[in-house]
């Protein structure tokens, strides 16, 4: 019975993902014009909230307003970014350093807001690096990735970037489990089960600065780690990891990894690893992993490559980690505003299983266990469950809160929105989504305190929704109103990348925050040219250090001669602006390079090989005034050997270079 019930979830998935065939009966309809008033915001004026989306495979993160869905913005977070410079500059390649060298690129899932007292604070937001294991920090004053660090013993850092109510702690669980960094990984595949762990890290972060560290690691059963999230008021000190491949399999995991009936949700309790931690419990691994900062007064990154990981062993200490049967193959994990229920989504289950904090923390101290699994304890699954949501919809994932007392969960096969009651378990209202909806945000919608206005759920296939544009279609987000009891579907917008989970925030807790421009005084950038007059270049040896200024709308100098071929030049362009809203861009012909954005006060550099003699001309890439396109200039390359002197000159003045 149960096989032939695996198979048949089976085939409704695999029918899902591939023709549509659960496509909702009203799949044509859209929003009509009454409610699409709900999400007009007019010219001019500003959206209520920020909504923060990830951009997966792009590797960004993107920023829209609600209700209106309009696009501000694409920060670049893994991936190097040609439009920003980022990744390109001498300033930011330290950002994608790793233990792999360079890393261009990586696959963001989840962002998360920063929080004070289990509420948004609007002062950072993470991310998660799903491919080369990494958790980053974006600064929501700049709107820039402040920091990145590397995850060791990882691999698919998917259950992350969750945080606790105060922002102590970021996590991350591996989702592939792999052998520890410093074992010997030159072992057969087919050894998984003796040979491969699953580990759970924990970055702390400073309360004033955000700076991160990676406190401690938790060394676990080799299983999948899926989502997480923390506990809140009453169960804040835990810690909860949806895992699944509970059955070990290291191939067709589609098959092998659907066997059992339940998997687990893993309940960690973090406040008892801190005391371990400081106990001295912990053992010191060796490991290799980057961390990277960007410092606001420099322009510059950093890579730093640390060589050691505090690990408690969860085997060993008994009392860390407790696993929870969870049916069947959980993906969302998530924990309602009081922190009394933990909801578990399971892709494969018929039904939703709601635990209760309570009853778990009784079952804890009677024992109530059922064995243990590799080790840990396993609660009994009566015990530590409050109910199951009966017949919801078919491949639940994720679940947001309104604060109100009802649960909203995604269903990709069945392409919905369902929205339920928490305590008695009932469903009240189902929303079509178009289609196949992964994850939904609520503002605020996994803290302490939702701002349940709206709901946004974030669709993998839009098929027919939009015009087409070749073999891929976009993906989309959609924005229901819930303020009422029924869900309303008011906007229907297309995202950057796929977008996995999003959160949204009142406007107000951030645009006041806005740097508007880096003080010039400030700078203390290494090339810095803190005025026209002190503009220069310098030769070294092969290296030619162009020290150059840009302002409306001229850059100083703008004619350079004597570059030879062999040369490696270096433009340290600083915008001497002062203003808000006035970036200069620099680029130069045939360079192997993005352009320079460099915001007012801010110096970058951008470093070009010529490959060839002749005249170069190089512009300013950014329409900064009216004479914007008379910001250029030229630069001359001669052969190898050529005794043209390094000039460089603005207007009439050619002041010969210094050695
Ligand atoms: Cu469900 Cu990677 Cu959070 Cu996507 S994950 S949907
Ligand atoms: Cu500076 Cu255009």
């Amino acid at each position: 019975m149960k096989a032939n019930f695996t198979k048949i979830l089976a085939l409704l998935l695999i029918a899902g993902w591939g023709t549509q065939s659960c496509k909702p009966k009203d799949a044509g309809s859209a929003s009509s014009s009454g409610s699409a008033e709900k999400a007009y915001v007019a010219p001019g004026k500003y959206d209520q909230f920020y909504n923060f989306v990830s951009g997966g495979f792009s590797g960004q993160m993107s920023v829209y307003g609600l209700p209106s869905g309009r696009l501000f913005r694409v920060i670049p977070v893994f991936s190097v970014d040609p439009e920003k410079g980022y990744g390109y500059t001498e300033e930011t390649k330290p950002m994608l350093n790793t233990s792999h060298g360079f890393v261009p690129w990586d696959d963001l899932h989840h962002t998360e807001l920063s929080q004070t007292n289990g509420e948004v604070d609007g002062r950072w937001i993470f991310g998660n690096a799903n491919n080369t294991p990494r958790v980053a920090r974006i600064d929501l004053g700049s709107f820039k990735t402040a920091e990145i660090i590397e995850l060791p013993n990882s691999a698919g850092n998917h259950s992350s970037p969750f945080i606790t109510e105060n922002t102590e702690y970021v996590v991350a669980g591996t989702r592939f489990s792999v052998p520890s960094d410093n074992a010997n990984g030159d072992i057969p595949i087919s050894t998984y089960k003796e040979n491969f762990k699953g580990y759970i890290s924990f970055i702390s972060v400073k309360k004033e600065t955000g700076a991160m560290d990676l406190a401690f690691q938790i060394e676990c059963p080799g299983v999948n780690f899926d989502l997480s999230h923390a506990g809140k008021g009453k169960s804040n000190g835990w810690f909860f990891f949806s895992c699944y491949n509970t059955e070990q399999a290291n191939t067709l995991l589609e098959v092998n990894a659907s066997q059992r009936d339940k998997d687990f949700i893993m309940a960690v309790n973090w406040k008892k690893a801190e005391e371990y931690i400081k106990a001295g419990k912990a053992k010191k691994m060796p490991a290799k992993y980057a961390h990277n900062k960007y410092n606001e007064k420099t322009h510059t990154a950093t890579s730093e490559m640390k060589s050691e990981v505090l690990v408690l062993d969860a085997k060993a200490l008994k009392d860390i980690c407790y696993f929870i049967p969870c049916p069947k193959s959980p993906h969302g994990c998530d924990v309602d505003p009081t922190g009394e229920y933990i909801v578990g989504s399971g892709k494969l289950a018929a039904l939703i299983p709601v635990f209760s904090f309570d009853k778990l923390q009784k079952a804890i101290q009677a024992k109530q266990f059922d064995g243990d699994y590799q080790g840990i304890p396993v609660i009994k699954y009566e015990a530590a469950l409050y109910g199951e949501v009966k017949k919801p919809g078919l491949g639940p994932l994720h679940t947001e809160f309104d604060g109100k007392g009802n649960a909203y969960t995604t269903f990709f096969v069945s392409s919905e929105v369902v929205k339920w009651n928490i305590k008695d378990l009932k469903v009240l209202d189902r929303a079509p989504t178009f289609y196949s909806v992964g994850h939904l945000c609520i503002p605020g919608g996994d803290s302490k305190k939702p701002n349940a206005k709206y709901l946004i759920a974030y669709n993998k296939i839009t098929k027919d929704r939009y015009l087409p544009t070749g073999p891929e279609l976009t993906q989309s987000a959609q924005l229901y109103d819930i303020s009422g009891d029924k869900m309303e579907m008011i906007l229907d917008f297309p995202t950057i990348g796929e977008p996995h989970y999003a959160q949204a925030i009142a406007a107000d807790l951030v645009k006041d925050r806005s740097v508007k421009f880096y003080k010039i005084d400030e700078n203390t950038n290494k090339y810095v040219t803190k005025g026209e007059g002190q503009a220069k270049v310098v030769r070294e040896g092969n290296q030619v250090h162009v020290y150059m200024t840009s302002i409306r709308s001229h850059f100083a100098p703008d004619n350079i001669e004597g570059i030879k071929m062999g040369d490696v030049v270096y433009f340290h362009v600083t915008n001497l602006e002062q203003d808000w809203d006035v970036p200069h861009g620099f680029a130069v012909k045939g360079a192997n390079n993005a352009e320079l954005l460099i915001m007012p006060g801010e110096t970058q550099t951008l470093k070009w090989e010529p490959n060839r003699v002749g005249i170069f001309p190089m512009y300013c890439t950014d329409f900064c005034s009216a004479l914007h396109q008379e910001m250029q200039g030229y630069i001359r390359v001669s052969p190898k050997g050529s005794n043209v002197p390094l000039t460089y000159s603005l207007g009439n003045t050619k002041p010969v270079a210094k050695r």
